[in-house]
């Protein structure tokens, strides 16, 4: 009961989307502007960097409060973890309060592996800057990183079931990243 209420509560943190509700106390719909997104790439391109840095930490935070409560409870060799994790980065693709619309999920993401390793995080972190700073588009950055993450646990020898909440979230940001690749593919993607 006690980790199904932790589980809920990761979900409907993951639903609030402070990208959104900044942006509209600063007047602006984000749907209608930049990539229509309303992750903290987005925020920034169309409020400044100070306010895609505050969506980042808060979309972080999102992941990380969840998942560090059931590490705490319960170990990280306890599945209620992985499924924290989970939730709180489903909540945020597909919010409660935003009739199942979200955003793609990075940030969340990066919040989940930060309370389960923070050499790991550091490293993804890494991995994201390099291509960031290598090709320019934030979204090939994000689906890299994503997509290296569960290997770090892999190879760092995690309990299986952080590894299969890796590759869950991996698939999750992709998926959400299609219009990205799309435009990827056809060469349209804006680059920083
Ligand atoms: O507006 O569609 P857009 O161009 O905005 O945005 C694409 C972008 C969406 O994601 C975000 C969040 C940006 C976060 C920036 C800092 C990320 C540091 C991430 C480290 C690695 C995360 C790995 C996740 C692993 C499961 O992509």
């Amino acid at each position: 009961m006690e980790k199904f209420l932790l589980v809920l509560f990761a979900y409907l943190l993951g639903s609030v989307l402070p990208g959104e509700i900044i942006a509209k106390l600063k007047g602006v719909n984000l749907r209608e502007v930049g990539s229509g997104n309303v992750g903290a790439t987005n925020v920034s391109r169309v409020l400044g960097k100070k306010f895609g840095a505050l969506v980042f930490f808060l979309d972080m935070l999102k992941g990380f409060i969840p998942t560090y409560l059931a590490i705490s409870f319960y170990g990280v060799e306890s599945k209620a973890v992985m499924f924290a994790g989970i939730a709180s980065v489903l909540g945020h693709m597909f919010s409660i309060f935003d009739r199942f619309r979200g955003g793609k999920g990075v940030a969340t993401a990066f919040g989940v592996i930060l309370a389960v390793s923070f050499k790991l995080a550091l490293l993804s972190l890494l991995v994201w800057f390099v291509i960031l700073q290598w090709k320019r588009y934030v979204s090939l950055a994000s689906i890299t990183a994503s997509v290296v993450a569960p290997l770090l646990f892999l190879i760092s020898g995690y309990p299986s079931h952080i590894f299969l909440m890796g590759i869950v979230i991996a698939v999750l940001i992709v998926y959400k990243h299609k219009p990205n690749i799309d435009r990827l593919l056809r060469g349209q993607e804006l680059k920083v």
